[in-house]
């Protein structure tokens, strides 16, 4: 069939190749050609804004807008073409005030006329306002517009690009919570510059990736401070599965804020608040425990949402990723906020300055529907963020000396549909007695609804909670380190066996890289926009490896391959 559309950028990719006619993910070509054309126009507003910073020009809201619109591209958060054709307007217009104040303050300086164009996605405007124009040019300026790129310069491009997405979505988060860092943002543009670069080669852009992973770490350190300092430092915290009487909303995504609001907002209204995946990690916050309202966990991992959501009943707040393509018997309770969007769900304004979002719809509903059905009786546990950890670093230390606890095995990302990430659900099953799983993400609901035990009453899973809570697992690693007084963090007794699916992963993963950590097992499928000798790059410098078999490669771990 003809391809309508090109995307690789998640784990999901048609046949490990690409998705071409419609995403696996839902994501119709349409919206998948937008997304293109919108990557491609945040590249024209990084010519412009490079340039213009280079000389003092500093649109601090067009950066942030970059992160923003980034963030709408990643996997699962926005369905919605309505709202790419208004991102790419709104691109248009920002790259153009850039182009005019970098062309004015050129003037300026050499005090000749600066007129000119630059490259085509510097420059390309819309001659009139139709879809269908938007349309026309999307399809060709796609990942494979270029078909004479060579294979190895396209992967470092686009591996760099979606490390980008993943760490926009990141410092979007931490910016919401009021945490600022320029060079974050600066950074991101100097990167989408970077992958417009024809001079630029293999080696330098593996260069740039790596630095792609340094910045992601300092933006999941952002998001780290921004969210302990609004809520604090989570707690090991139990968090109930089941139901209680009376009406609910159930909040998915990362965003706290919104859940803040949320829970301000349905304080004393009778009206009970659920999490569901990325947001179980919220009940570890200091800050939220003193809502009696806030119920607990409903569900699992988020491809499992069609039934459960059906099940719930009552009105569901996503507000980030992932977002599975909705069943019509609960579409109309389906809301979306932030960055996240699909076509026919409402959409919560953002907040005006000084000013919560409005959720009075969704509390309004809550009370017209019936009460969420039970799907389990059951408590887990969240809250082994860095804190945690580090608190009980001492029992930690001397499990390790003592020979209690032989190996520690990073098991954070990302959960998927396909049935081959049982491998992760055997694995956590199979590990010995004497090892601790670190996870982070959603990939924790392969296995943390098993009885795993304790060592010296040391849980032995411990979660430190979001995807970018991986963060925590690394500082716990570094703390560790220095502990043993260890130069390098690859000997340590940690294996890596980690699981991705979208974008926030790729930024996870190239953080590791940056940082050394070397042996990392990666699955269920290495990406597909990773190019073979890409692949032989990362196998040959940091030893990183597909995931094989469950027993063949426990075995390895505990020997430290
Ligand atoms: Fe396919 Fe993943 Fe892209 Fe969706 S995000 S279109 S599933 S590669
Ligand atoms: Fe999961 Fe979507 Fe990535 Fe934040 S909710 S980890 S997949």
């Amino acid at each position: 069939m003809e391809n309508r559309m090109f995307c690789y950028q998640c784990q999901e990719a048609l046949k490990n190749t690409g998705c071409t006619v419609l995403g696996v993910c839902g994501k119709t070509s349409d919206v998948a050609n937008l997304q293109d054309l919108l990557v491609y126009l945040l590249k024209g507003i990084a010519f412009w804004g490079t340039r213009g910073r280079d000389m003092g020009v500093v649109d601090a809201d067009t950066d942030l807008f970059v992160a923003q619109a980034l963030f709408a591209t990643i996997t699962n958060a926005n369905f919605d073409p309505d709202r790419f054709v208004v991102l790419i307007q709104e691109a248009i217009e920002r790259r153009e005030s850039l182009r005019e104040a970098a062309q004015a303050r050129c003037h300026e300086l050499h005090g000749e006329p600066c007129t000119g164009t630059g490259p085509d996605w510097a420059s390309w405007k819309p001659a009139d306002d139709d879809l269908d124009t938007l349309l026309d040019k999307a399809v060709r300026v796609g990942v494979m517009a270029d078909e004479t790129l060579d294979a190895d310069i396209r992967s470092l491009r686009e591996l760099i690009i979606y490390g980008l997405k993943g760490m926009a979505a990141y410092t979007e988060h931490a910016y919401v919570l009021g945490e600022s860092d320029p060079e974050i943002l600066s950074f991101m543009q100097d990167m989408l510059e970077a992958t417009t670069k024809n001079d630029l080669t293999a080696d330098e852009l593996t260069g740039l990736v790596l630095k792609t992973g340094e910045m992601g770490l300092r933006a999941m350190a952002l998001l780290d401070k921004a969210n302990t300092s609004a809520y604090g430092h989570p707690e090991p915290t139990q968090v109930y599965l089941g139901v209680r009487p009376g009406p609910a909303i159930l909040v998915s995504g990362h965003d706290l804020r919104d859940l803040d609001e949320l829970l301000q907002q349905t304080e004393g209204t009778g009206v009970n608040v659920y999490t569901h995946s990325e947001m179980l990690p919220a009940h570890a916050y200091p800050a939220f425990k003193k809502y009696g309202h806030f119920a607990g966990n409903y569900g699992g991992s988020w491809w499992e949402q069609r039934e459960e959501f059906e099940r719930f009943g009552g009105p569901i707040l996503m507000t980030t990723n992932c977002i599975v393509r909705p069943k019509d018997n609960y579409i109309d309770r389906l809301f979306t906020s932030g960055q996240a969007g699909y076509p026919g769900c409402k959409h919560i304004s953002d907040r005006e300055p000084g000013k919560q979002k409005d959720f009075s719809d969704i509390i309004a509903m809550a009370r017209t529907c019936p009460e969420p059905e039970p799907l389990e009786e059951k408590t887990i546990t969240t809250g082994f963020a860095r804190q945690t950890v580090m608190a009980h670093a001492d029992a930690v230390i001397d499990a390790v000396q003592t020979g209690a606890i032989k190996k520690f095995v990073v098991m954070g990302g990302c959960d998927g549909r396909q049935k081959s990430r049982q491998y992760y659900t055997d694995v956590a099953q199979a590990l010995p007695d004497d090892t601790v799983i670190l996870t982070a993400g959603c990939a924790k609901y392969r296995y943390n609804k098993l009885d795993l035990g304790a060592i010296n009453g040391i849980p032995r899973l411990l979660d430190a909670g979001q995807c970018n809570d991986s963060y925590s697992l690394i500082r716990t690693a570094q703390a560790l380190a220095e502990a043993f007084e260890l130069n390098d963090v690859n000997d340590l007794p940690i294996a890596y066996d980690i699981a991705w699916y979208e974008q926030k992963a790729v930024i996870v993963l190239l953080a590791l890289l940056h940082l050394g950590i070397r042996r990392i097992r990666l699955g269920p499928t290495l990406p597909a926009f990773l190019s073979p000798n890409v692949v032989s790059v990362l196998v040959n410098n940091f030893e990183l490896k597909p995931i094989g078999e469950v027993e063949e490669d426990i075995a390895a771990m505990m020997v430290g391959k």
